[in-house]
């Protein structure tokens, strides 16, 4: 017998309306016992006002049930969901209710994991709802409910029949040797690698973009005290958030705030200046502005160019060169002369992109949220294309790809068919994968278990 779950679907707190859904076969007879409406039988897709009631027949809230049959639900199982007054004791009371009368508590993600277990949505679309809930801008959620429409699946299914294709001309070669199949020519059976290359090629580069905007970026402001990053962070944020002094060490630890730049979530980071220091605080605050380069998507040096190069300004510099994360280079206070040389910055950082400005007029400002954006949007998405948008999927892609050169060549050899076939076999697989064909225990308990209860 398949369990009946149950769980508050709305956050905890005061709400005008507050959520308790129920899925499984007990959904109905549950409801029944427990919920007093107006009118009898329950038909699917309806709303019935009525009270839900304790064992002692009290009435514990005044609601509006709704009830939808299997299979035409969220889980495809008969479900019934409960807009009860939003307060936490009311909820957690018709929650409790409906526990006693055999419901069980549901896991975090359980309704969408029963989506995709019974079949109504795969994996991409299972992702696509978590991302949805936490979208942080209007174009990850566009990007999000794309992928939630199927639009990705769509084209992951395409590449898959694509493969079947080329996978039955070559089964073909390999139970039938002796004839002659010349009708499938070694070009034609190149243009379908091809073709699948392009598309997995143009879903990877939609990668990082896809991740960066779902995700968000973290961005760190560094430098040697007093050049400008506590004034930088104000003018991103178009607010005095951090205090901005002459004296070298004002900010001692790391501030952070949120900025959106074209749609794309950023969490910036003010640290404090990098300098040897004897201050207990202040080298604390300078060890914190060393890890958080380490957390960092993407650094921007801060520089004042007003003075030289200092030994201070190169051991930042050691450190970032180091670093994984881009970088953008900011020379600050260029009202008050040059005394660093550009060039000298170019050939330190030469993919890098170097801008010049003054915060005290926001000069430059423009032109380095413009770079900024560029080194975490490499491959513009726009709102109505497809994105991937998680490590996960990007993998499996990666696996796929990762096949197409040795495929290409075994075909272009004309080699044994049977060695073909496995290449092919394991693109198959790498996509299986990614849409959910097949799965693992531990995967799908590691994927949902980061959904809320109650989605
Ligand atoms: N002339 C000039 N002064 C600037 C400019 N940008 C910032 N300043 C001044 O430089 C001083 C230091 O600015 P902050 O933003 O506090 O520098 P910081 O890098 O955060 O300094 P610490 O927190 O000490 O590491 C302040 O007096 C700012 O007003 C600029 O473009 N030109
Ligand atoms: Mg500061």
């Amino acid at each position: 017998m398949e369990d009946t779950i149950a769980a508050i679907a709305t956050p905890l707190g005061n709400g005008a309306i507050g959520i308790v859904r129920m899925s499984g076969p007990q959904s109905f007879p549950i409801a029944q016992k427990i919920f007093r409406p107006y009118k009898e039988h329950f038909l699917s897709h309806h709303i019935y006002y009525g009270h839900i009631v304790d064992k002692r027949e009290r009435i514990v809230d005044e609601v509006l049930l709704s009830t939808m049959k299997a299979p035409h639900s969220y889980t495809t199982q008969d479900m019934v969901e409960i807009n009860c007054h939003g307060g936490i004791i009311v909820l957690k009371k018709v929650l409790s209710i409906l526990l006693e009368n055999g419901a069980r508590m549901a896991q975090p993600g359980e309704f969408t994991k029963l989506a995709f277990l019974n079949g109504r949505i795969d994996l991409l679309q299972a992702e696509a709802v978590a991302e949805v809930i936490s979208a942080k801008t209007e174009r990850a959620l566009m990007i999000c409910q794309n992928q939630l429409s199927g639009k990705l699946s769509r084209i992951v299914k395409e590449l898959r029949e694509k493969l079947l294709l080329l996978l039955s001309y070559n089964e073909v070669m390999i139970d039938y040797p002796e004839e002659d199949y010349s009708n499938i020519s070694v070009e034609s059976k190149l243009k379908i690698v091809d073709d699948i290359h392009d598309i997995l090629d143009k879903l990877l580069r939609s990668a990082s973009t896809g991740i960066n905007i779902v995700n968000g970026v973290t961005l760190c402001i560094v430098g040697k005290p007093n050049v400008g990053k506590s004034s930088l962070l104000n003018a991103l944020l178009s607010d005095e958030r951090a205090i901005v002094t002459d004296i070298p060490g004002t900010t001692t630890d790391v501030i952070s705030e949120y900025i959106t730049l074209n749609g794309v979530p950023f969490k910036i980071l003010d640290t404090a200046g990098i300098r040897k220091t004897e201050g207990l605080i202040e080298s604390l605050g300078v060890e914190r502005s060393k890890n958080s380069i380490k957390k960092a998507d993407i650094a921007v040096l801060v520089l004042d160019v007003s003075k030289r190069l200092s030994e201070e300004d190169k051991a930042i510099i050691d450190l970032l060169k180091n670093a994984p994360c881009r970088k953008v280079i900011f020379m600050n206070k260029i009202d008050l002369g040059k005394k660093i040389d550009r060039e000298e910055l170019e050939n330190l950082f030469p993919q890098y992109p170097i801008v010049e400005g003054c915060l005290l007029n926001k000069r430059g400002l423009d032109k380095l949220k413009e770079e900024i954006y560029k080194q975490v949007v490499y491959y513009d998405v726009n709102d109505s294309e497809i994105a991937v948008t998680n490590e996960r999927q990007k993998k499996t892609l990666e696996k796929a790809m990762g096949k197409i050169p040795a495929l290409r060549q075994h075909i272009k050899d004309n080699i044994d068919p049977a060695l073909i076939s496995i290449e092919i076999q394991s693109m198959i697989s790498a996509l299986d994968e990614l849409i959910g064909n097949v799965t693992t225990e531990d995967m799908l308990d590691k994927m949902f278990s980061t959904f809320c209860i109650g989605k």
